[in-house]
């Protein structure tokens, strides 16, 4: 299989000569692949202070203008990715007012509202607290809304790119509360940013005491600057505008805020008219991100189906695949690590008869919760809505090898 910018490593003269093995690859020395220059016995270019990846890699974040500037996302380009990690450098990026420029020393942290003892905390000093460290996917609630809208997208970074999944490190969001004090009567904490919008969100007590995290580590290092630096709240499995980055502020109060974000955003119009609102979780969804639209099947033969599975409420339990239209259903295998709310790796193997036909995947998480179809879901929700879409992504395999969304 090759993507549109990559080249076959097998000439076409090549392989009209070669004995095909299991897989149909030819042997290298039959197609000449041997005779390729020795370059590594010229001396390597010096060490560096701070690593970049090889040249000749160039996948890109996708960016998406929005109606203003400083608002927009950019998309993860999920058909490169190797494991479950997202790179820090192609994370997905969704920020409502630009990527504030905040210095750490000056940077604090207020917890106040219906409390014991309020603080005002500096990284300095939250950087003393008991830290964890946990792998979790975040997904904007807008993630697939094209294809709720019924124009799926061309490729799964278009498609399921507002979707990335890392290692946070940083301080539970139950220490903070503890330390603090919650008064009797409270049931919410409202987070708060730094940058120009101060977007705020209200979180239901029982989350942020359950398995909140304020963040200041992201694989191996501080958070990047959009993904919050130098502090964000990271809440697991639920919608991506909860995890208030460049975090500055959490009040603990008694009822919800209704903030511009779960008030005018954030809700889904149900088919009755009436808009459902705090749809928190990320229910459970899947995406074959190989082969998927825009690449190119090199012949019929064996190739080897990948792709992600996630959920909001828990860990992934199964990953079936199919390849006959959805007549019928094969397990997929769960390469782990299966991590609760992180993106989980899943493959089968798939021999391509030539002919046309579409892929699809659908996960089961451990609430034995099953990704619903397209038709499954619009029964419920209805088509006019585009947040929280999760059904099951198909890609159609073409005679002539070409994967695409239609
Ligand atoms: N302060 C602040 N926090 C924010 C946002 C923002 O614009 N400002 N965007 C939210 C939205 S809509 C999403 S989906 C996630 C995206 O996180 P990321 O940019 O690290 O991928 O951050 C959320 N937190
Ligand atoms: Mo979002």
């Amino acid at each position: 299989m090759k993507t549109k910018k990559s080249h076959s490593i097998v000439s076409d003269a090549a392989r009209r000569f070669q004995r095909r093995s299991f897989l149909g690859f030819s042997s290298a020395v039959a197609t000449g692949l041997a005779a390729l220059p020795a370059k590594a016995r010229e001396l390597g270019t010096p060490r560096s202070a701070y690593g970049q990846r090889a040249a000749t890699e160039t996948s890109e974040r996708l960016f998406v203008p929005g109606a203003t500037p400083g608002t927009g996302a950019s998309r993860t380009p999920l058909q490169d990715q190797i494991g479950i990690i997202t790179p820090s450098s192609l994370h997905f990026e969704r920020h409502h007012s630009g990527v504030p420029q905040i210095a750490p020393a000056r940077h604090t942290l207020m917890l106040h509202g219906l409390v014991e003892r309020p603080l005002l905390l500096s990284m300095d000093q939250i950087r003393r607290l008991p830290s964890t460290s946990r792998i979790h996917f975040i997904e904007c609630a807008g993630n697939t809304a094209m294809d709720h809208m019924g124009q799926p997208g061309v490729n799964p970074q278009r498609s399921h790119g507002l979707l990335s999944c890392s290692e946070w490190t940083g301080v539970p969001l139950k220490v903070l509360l503890e330390e603090v004090g919650v008064k009797p009567g409270a049931s919410w904490v409202l987070a708060e940013g730094a940058d120009a919008s101060r977007l705020n969100r209200s979180i239901p007590l029982e989350k942020a005491m359950d398995d909140v995290l304020v963040a200041y580590g992201q694989n191996g290092e501080a958070l990047r600057p959009e993904q919050g630096y130098p502090l964000r709240l990271l809440v697991p499995g639920w919608e991506g505008n909860v995890s208030i980055k460049w975090l500055s502020r959490l009040e603990v109060v008694n009822q919800p805020y209704m903030t511009r974000d779960e008030a005018a955003y954030y809700t889904d119009l149900m088919p009755d008219g009436k808009a459902r609102r705090f749809s928190f979780v990320m229910e459970a969804k899947s995406v074959i991100t190989r082969p998927a639209g825009e690449q190119q099947l090199d012949g019929p033969g064996y190739y080897d189906i990948t792709g992600f599975a996630w959920s909001g409420r828990g860990a992934i339990t199964r990953v079936e695949v199919s390849t006959d239209d959805g007549k019928t259903w094969r397990d997929a295998e769960l390469t782990g690590p299966v991590l609760p709310k992180a993106l989980t790796r899943f493959r089968c193997p798939w021999r391509w008869d030539g002919k046309p036909t579409s892929l699809r995947s659908r996960c089961t998480d451990d609430t034995g919760y099953v990704q619903p179809t397209r038709e499954q879901l619009l029964a419920v929700r209805g088509a006019f809505g585009s947040d929280h879409y999760n059904a099951i992504k198909v890609w159609h395999v073409k005679a002539d090898g070409k994967v695409s969304h239609v």
